[in-house]
């Protein structure tokens, strides 16, 4: 059967400034770049993000590159703490005002439209010192400052913006679960970044309605269907709160202008609600997305939670709903045994389609992480990640069931371009159409960026 998708399709990749261009003639550290040196154990194989993929100096070459395998679209993100010189008054570096330009105007010289994504996870370390981040709600008036001067800047060639890459991955990591700088276990802080985050979104999202560049803008979220292990009412009960907490709670702002009631109750009840105003909430109520962008790796198994919650422990959403290993599920071999169900980007779509008023929507990231890719060389020394083709394929019947249904998806972005760093896992699993040599940083193309090469040209593929 032949699996054919809409005209004028986004096929490509995901990437973003921290995690590729390393810090050459960048003047501000980001927090990313402190931890390191404040902590270098606990980044795998002790490796920073000071080089990446010298994507500062190779970006032309890497252009031609996405050209090579007909990538006509490809997401990356500016670093604020690249950008902008002094964060209060939002004034410009001009060496990375030019680089910016320049790069996006590679990428545009080569059949490769930009999708702009303003923050990655990275705040610049100033802004952390003096105000702790998103903890402080002038950051998020900082933060729309930055945009308007993204938008003024590059507004003339990008059409396709977005706010914030996974804003629910720096509140777990940084808040509550010790994976992100700042470490600090405070959930009712957390929470509280996490608000602001939504808040410094709708601020963005005003100036760029407000300048009026004529292109739109969105946000991605990585969203983790939650699949309830049974029927049990408390099983369903779990599932539904870990979709209001893990899922709903920057979308349903986002899309619809307001928080999901579930998560506002439970928040209530448990004395976790952040300090709000009613003007913060109507500007989050008048500045909604033009789309949506999807991360999605891996589904949720919920249960209702198999212990009492320590009332001694620091307040965590897991006391509403454990994770649950489904038996007979399919893992995958080459990434921890996260499990695979090509199914769920299906589920996704008629999500959107049915609790989202169909808006327009892509798969920003789908990425199939395979770990040791050295022992998958051919005779000629290519990596061959037939795995991750064939993986890819399922996943793309599915949504193309959901695009004959009438979901209005209009790309796909795999994660990654090149194999990149990726926080505290550093170098450790690939994704990439192209293998990064760490000693060289050279980039080689991998058997997947074939595969793709062709499907782009076909728009399309054959099962
Ligand atoms: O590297 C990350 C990316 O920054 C956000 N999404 C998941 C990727 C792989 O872990």
């Amino acid at each position: 059967m032949k699996y054919e998708f809409p005209e004028n399709f986004l096929w490509g990749a995901a990437a973003s400034g921290p995690q590729t261009e390393g810090i050459t003639n960048k003047q501000h550290q980001s927090t990313w770049e402190h931890w390191f040196e404040q902590e270098p154990d606990r980044f795998y194989n002790n490796l920073s993000n000071f080089v990446a993929c010298d994507t500062y100096n190779r970006y032309k070459e890497d252009a031609k590159l996405m050209k090579s395998i007909n990538m006509n679209s490809f997401r990356t993100s500016i670093q604020w703490s690249r950008l902008i010189d002094d964060f209060e008054t939002a004034s410009v570096n001009e060496d990375a005002k030019n680089f910016y330009r320049d790069y996006f105007e590679e990428l545009i010289a080569n059949g490769v439209t930009p999708v702009i994504n303003l923050f990655h996870f990275d705040m610049p370390m100033p802004l952390y010192e003096q105000y702790g981040g998103f903890e402080s709600k002038h950051v998020s008036e900082l933060f729309a400052k930055y945009a308007k001067v993204c938008f003024e800047l590059y507004g003339d060639i990008v059409k396709l913006w977005t706010t914030f890459n996974e804003p629910i991955v720096t509140v777990e990591g940084g808040y509550f679960d010790d994976f992100h700088f700042p470490n600090k276990v405070d959930p009712k802080l957390g929470i509280q970044v996490g608000y602001n985050t939504q808040l410094a979104h709708a601020l963005a999202v005003k100036e760029f309605k407000a300048l009026n560049t004529g292109g739109e803008i969105g946000i991605t979220v990585n969203l983790t269907p939650a699949y309830p292990r049974s029927n049990n009412p408390a099983d369903l009960k779990a599932s539904e709160i870990a979709d209001a907490i893990l899922n709903k709670s920057f979308v349903d702002p986002s899309v619809k202008g307001h928080f999901p009631q579930l998560l506002i109750d439970l928040l209530r009840e448990d004395d976790m609600l952040p300090e709000y105003t009613k003007d913060e909430l109507e500007i989050i109520s008048e500045n909604l997305v033009d789309f949506i962008g999807i991360n999605y790796y891996v589904p949720q198994r919920v249960c209702a939670p198999r212990h009492l919650h320590n009332p001694e422990s620091p307040w965590h959403y897991g006391k509403y709903f454990d994770g649950y290993s489904m038996p007979g599920s399919r893992n995958n071999p080459h990434r921890d045994n996260n499990e695979i169900y090509p199914k769920a980007i299906y589920d996704i779509a008629k999500t959107v389609q049915n609790e989202y008023g169909n808006i327009k929507w892509y798969v920003a990231e789908i990425g199939i992480s395979i770990t040791n890719e050295d022992s998958l060389r051919d005779e000629s020394g290519m990596v061959d990640d037939s795995f991750r083709t064939s993986l890819f394929k399922e996943h793309m019947v599915q949504l193309h069931k959901a695009i004959e249904e009438g979901s209005n998806c209009f790309g796909v972005h795999q994660w990654t371009f090149i194999d990149n760093w990726s926080w505290i896992n550093s170098h450790k699993r690939r994704y990439g159409f192209f293998y990064l040599d760490l000693e060289t940083r050279d980039r080689h193309m991998k058997k997947h960026a074939l595969y793709f090469k062709q499907l782009v040209e076909d728009n399309g593929f054959e099962m």
